[in-house]
């Protein structure tokens, strides 16, 4: 048997060691789990921008084929360790946001890993096609950051402040656009 016995006894700490999202030390309230530690370079990218949204969030591998009971405690425990979303990246046979959300009753965003082979196709499907009555809202391929964008937008519900920073995010990128050199000089 792999992985810790006790959710609620393993740190949050990012693959740098620093806490991600928010003041150190603060209860994560986002869930970002990874099928494999090879995904942590796309869904590190989730995790940059609910820092700076100042979201507190974790990042931990949790397998569905691997270690599918740590899989079950994760899930079955998140919401009372104060998660409000799971995001679930996962590549090829991409089972974990489905089964994650199989067995909670938070909001799961599922990313789609593009592997070598099939470049995400059968990652997308894997976790698009999810049966009635268990949702998983999946992201474009590889896109781990609108599965924060999406996180934000539903914890920003209940949240003011948050509301308020992502107004301001989304000002800056169109800012970006509108202050691109090409257009300078447009009416
Ligand atoms: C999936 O298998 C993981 O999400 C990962 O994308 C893929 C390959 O995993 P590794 O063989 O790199 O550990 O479960």
């Amino acid at each position: 048997m792999t992985g810790p016995t006790d959710p609620t006894a393993t740190s949050q700490a990012s693959p740098s060691g620093e806490l991600p999202g928010g003041a150190a030390g603060s209860r994560p309230i986002v869930g970002v789990i990874a099928g494999s530690r090879s995904d942590f370079p796309i869904l590190e990218k989730a995790l940059a921008v609910l820092t700076e949204l100042d979201i507190p969030a974790e990042l931990r591998v949790v397998s569905a084929h691997r270690t599918p009971a740590w899989m079950t405690r994760y899930a079955e425990s998140a919401e009372g360790r104060g998660l409000r979303v799971i995001i679930a990246g996962a590549g090829g046979a991409a089972h974990l946001p489905g089964m994650v959300a199989a067995q909670t009753l938070l909001p799961v965003i599922g990313v789609p890993i593009p592997l070598s082979q099939l470049d995400g196709l059968d990652s997308l499907l894997s976790i698009v096609q999810m049966p009635r009555g268990v949702p998983v809202a999946t992201v474009a391929i590889g896109n781990a950051e609108n599965a924060a964008l999406l996180a934000a937008r539903i914890l920003a519900l209940q949240d003011a402040g948050l509301m308020a920073r992502l107004a301001a995010h989304r000002e800056r990128q169109a800012r970006m656009v509108l202050e691109d050199p090409s257009n300078i000089g447009a009416p």
